[in-house]
């Protein structure tokens, strides 16, 4: 390890049950931040995704953890946040009951605060967002809510100077059973280096057939994280090749094509620099829409990964819609391997 010093700080994720995380501050002061998979239970320093949770061992907690002594929180608009001076988690929850404004103007004022927390913090290379909006699939007023949610999104995006087609960071976006519009990101000091599946268009470059403006998305996306490491963010995949939805109504075949495009962006990621990733490393979370899926989804992962797998034994599972309606299983991911990005 090397010594601490100013000029940067080293990140370090660790994925837990909910209770061990919860311990992380009792025993001192809290852990930079944590993105936490249930119920909500109003941990500043941990927003949840708030899904049921469909996987034995219940609620689950990714805890980040910084290497600069001093974590600074605070509010920018309706974004919360946290920082040490290199790294930046933030949190946006929008509640649609009281804001009164339909899901595109939403997404755009959610964005909108977000940039404006990175230019403020000083802090400017998104690395990672998570997006859950209620009722996804549901029709808006003439257009799906996610296509609105796209419009919203890829304006503030263009407005704000960012790269909102090659560049754009790696994301998910999931439907939600209840509560807010919700975003949470994660920013640092450098730019990560954008990965393309090369068996899917990319997201941004979909046709117009998936709605007027293309949802805003890497594939994955490669960070150095100090230390010697480097993070591999992988998106929400889901069973697509090309730009299209294959195996309709058939969860498993769903699945294993999903297993399929998880490995070719790791395959893209490993062509990228000396960090070696591998699936069954991955610490995963597994959105199915349909929760008595769920032992089929699961039995698939562990078929073709083994039972002892880091990846079959970390699997978050949570209830949530997909952002297309033929969509039933969807995957993200983040794993670190040590090595160096290719210059
Ligand atoms: C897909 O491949 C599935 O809108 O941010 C995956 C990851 C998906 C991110 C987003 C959507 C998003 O198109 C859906």
């Amino acid at each position: 390890m090397r010594a601490q010093d100013e000029t940067s700080s080293h990140l370090r994720v660790e994925r837990l049950s909910l209770p061990d995380s919860l311990a992380l501050a009792t025993r001192g002061k809290a852990p930079f931040a944590a993105l936490g998979y249930g119920t909500p239970h109003g941990v500043a320093w941990m927003p949840t995704v708030n899904a049921r949770v469909l996987s034995p061992h219940g609620a689950m907690a990714d805890v980040w953890h910084v290497s600069a002594p001093h974590i600074e929180s605070g509010t920018t608009g309706i974004a919360r946040w946290r920082t040490d001076g290199h790294w930046l988690l933030g949190a946006i929850d929008l509640d649609e009951a009281t804001e009164q404004q339909g899901l595109a103007e939403l997404a755009h004022r959610a964005y909108r605060d977000l940039f404006k927390t990175l230019d403020q913090a000083g802090i400017s290379h998104l690395q990672r967002i998570w997006n859950y909006l209620p009722r996804i699939n549901a029709d808006g007023g003439g257009l799906e809510r996610y296509r609105q949610f796209n419009l919203g999104r890829q304006e503030a995006f263009l407005e704000a100077g960012r790269a909102a087609f090659e560049g754009a960071p790696a994301a998910c976006a999931l439907g939600i059973h209840q509560g807010a519009l919700s975003v949470r990101f994660l920013a640092g000091p450098q730019a990560p280096l954008p990965v393309e599946n090369p068996r899917q268009v990319s997201a941004y470059r979909y046709p117009e057939t998936y709605g007027p403006r293309s949802p805003t998305f890497s594939r994955a996306a490669l960070a150095d994280i100090g230390d010697g490491n480097i993070a591999l963010f992988i998106s929400g995949t889901a069973s697509i090749v090309g730009h299209e939805t294959v195996h309709h109504g058939d969860v498993r075949e769903q699945t294993r094509e999903t297993l399929r495009n998880l490995q070719a962006v790791i395959d893209a990621a490993n062509a990228r620099g000396s960090a070696k990733f591998s699936l069954a490393e991955l610490d995963c979370v597994v959105y199915v829409r349909n929760p008595s899926d769920t032992e089929a989804v699961r039995g698939i992962l562990e078929g073709a990964l083994g039972a002892d797998a880091p990846m079959t034994r970390h699997a978050v599972y949570l209830e949530a819609d997909i952002c297309r309606s033929d969509l039933l299983v969807e995957i993200e991911a983040h794993t670190v391997a040590a090595g160096q990005l290719r210059a």
